[in-house]
């Protein structure tokens, strides 16, 4: 069985277990904490480790198998956690649902948001400092070798429409780029719409920074949404009850009650300083340039706080953006292709410029169709792989497997010029580069046996407890009579 099946058949088992609380959603990060210690997936550190590359170095080699708490780091008052939604089973058992209705549930959510419920006081602000020193407040990590710097990579970036009043939610790196300074690469969605209408009327923006949120409101800032949609209702719905929210000190901005910790402050208008380089999802950095800066006004937190640190890169960041990027994109090519069943972003595409799209074949060519669907629902997507639905597509050997024995490059290959993609993709230029699309399905007319799999009768049922002797190594030949 390959690794990633395992890690499904384990995840289903704990969604299923009877101390789960009746599949209840987790909705705090103390909560999922106590989750993951259960199941001996929580690896505690010895105190006082370094912020400096070394707590980003254990939580890359634990990456997958277990997340992290840094007790002390560099001798600081409040921990750090990474690490703590990297694998898409732990993500369905934090929504309390089997991992095959993961995709369908977050989607769900996505179009049925609950709107917040508000609470005059939050364990986010049992705590109130002002004037702020932010490397002294907080324990900020550095991670890859040329990072600019510390940086917070794990706050939830919450925004207000200025006209409408409307909230929007966002992860974004923030530099540490002075005492109460914040660089911040906003790229060009809702965030960056909101700062535009500040801009245009010279007033600066303002802004909550939420860290130590449960991994479902983590998850729900995700969600690719219409601007105007506040992503706090989609944690709502994902936590099947209304997110206690609670009003900043400083602006009429409302952030989750039970954060850890929060950084009140405001977008400075058009002021641009230095930002970058920093260690990016596609593994190669994103690099220096003049971004947006945040002025910190007022930070709250909990009386033991603990601070949340996301590793560029790293399976935690992959699965965020991957599950919601699956979830659309499902969605979207169901509506015109009802044969799609699944879709998945492989790590190896690190879960975002590989889709992998299972369908139950009807018609020749439709495979092509597919891709070109798939290209326009997203334009990080770069390459798309089309299977028959005996394929399983969060194997990628299978996947691999379909591509090396029922494609051919003459034919089943649909390649794109110049079209929009990612601009963290070091192929593209400005953001443009090519799309691939490679049909690995079998023909419909193929001769019975030509595509037929091997399978050996009784090989999914064989008990191996019952058939395996329990022979001592040293002594199998005596014991076989030889
Ligand atoms: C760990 C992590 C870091 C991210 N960093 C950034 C960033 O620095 N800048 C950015 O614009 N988007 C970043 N993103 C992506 C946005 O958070 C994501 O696209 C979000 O859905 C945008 O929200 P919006 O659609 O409401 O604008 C990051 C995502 C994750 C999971
Ligand atoms: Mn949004």
């Amino acid at each position: 069985m390959s690794a990633v099946t395992l890690g499904n058949a384990a995840a289903k088992d704990a969604a299923s277990s009877p101390d789960d609380g009746a599949l209840q959603p987790i909705t705090t990060l103390r909560g999922w904490l106590d989750h993951l210690a259960a199941r001996d997936r929580l690896a505690i550190m010895r105190p006082g480790l370094a912020l400096r590359f070394e707590l980003a170095a254990i939580s890359k080699r634990l990456d997958g198998h277990k997340a992290t708490f840094f007790p002390r780091p560099n001798g600081h008052a409040i921990p750090v956690v990474s690490n703590l939604v990297s694998d898409r089973g732990w993500l369905a058992e934090a929504m309390g649902v089997p991992p095959s209705q993961l995709l369908d549930a977050f989607q769900k959510a996505s179009l049925s948001p609950l709107p917040w419920r508000e609470v005059a006081s939050a364990p986010a602000q049992e705590l109130v400092h002002r004037n702020i020193e932010l490397e002294r407040l907080l324990p900020l990590p550095t991670h890859n070798e040329h990072d600019s710097g510390p940086y917070i990579t794990a706050g939830l970036i919450i925004t207000r429409n200025p006209r409408t009043g409307v909230q929007n939610v966002a992860i974004i790196r923030c530099q540490l780029s002075g005492p109460n300074r914040l660089g911040l690469c906003v790229l060009q969605r809702h965030t960056h719409f909101y700062l535009d209408l500040a801009e245009q009327a010279g007033e600066p923006l303002p802004v909550a920074i939420a860290i130590g949120v449960d991994p479902l409101t983590l998850l729900a800032s995700q969600a690719i949404v219409p601007i105007d949609r506040d992503e706090l209702e989609i944690a709502g719905a994902l936590h099947r009850k209304p997110l206690d929210v609670v009003k900043c000190k400083t602006s009429e901005l409302r952030v989750p009650a039970e954060a850890e910790i929060v950084i009140e402050g405001h977008f400075l208008p058009h002021v641009r300083e230095p930002e970058g380089p920093f260690g990016e999802f596609p593994q190669y950095y994103g690099e220096r340039g003049d971004r947006q800066v945040v002025e910190v006004d007022l930070v709250t937190h909990r009386k033991n706080p603990i601070f949340h640190t996301i590793t560029g890169g790293g399976l935690e960041h992959l699965m965020l953006g991957g599950i919601p990027r699956e979830a659309t994109l499902l969605a979207h090519l169901k509506r015109n292709f009802p044969n799609v069943l699944d879709v998945h972003l492989s790590k190896g595409g690190m879960c975002r410029y590989h889709l992998y799209v299972q369908i139950k074949k009807r018609y020749e060519g439709e495979a092509k169709n597919i891709m070109m669907g798939a290209f326009a629902g997203h334009y990080d997507v770069k390459h798309v792989i089309v299977v028959n639905d005996d394929v399983d597509i969060h194997n990628p050997a299978e996947v691999e497997w379909a591509v090396a024995t029922r494609s051919r490059g003459d034919r089943d290959v649909l390649i794109v010029s110049d079209a929009q993609g990612s601009r963290l993709d070091p192929t593209t230029i400005d953001g443009v580069g090519a799309k691939m699309g490679i049909d690995a399905t079998t023909p419909l007319d193929a001769p019975p046996m030509r595509y037929k799999r091997i399978r050996i009768p009784g090989e999914d049922d064989v008990d191996l407890d019952r058939v395996v002797a329990a022979v001592p190594g040293s002594d199998w030949r005596r014991n076989v009579g030889l």
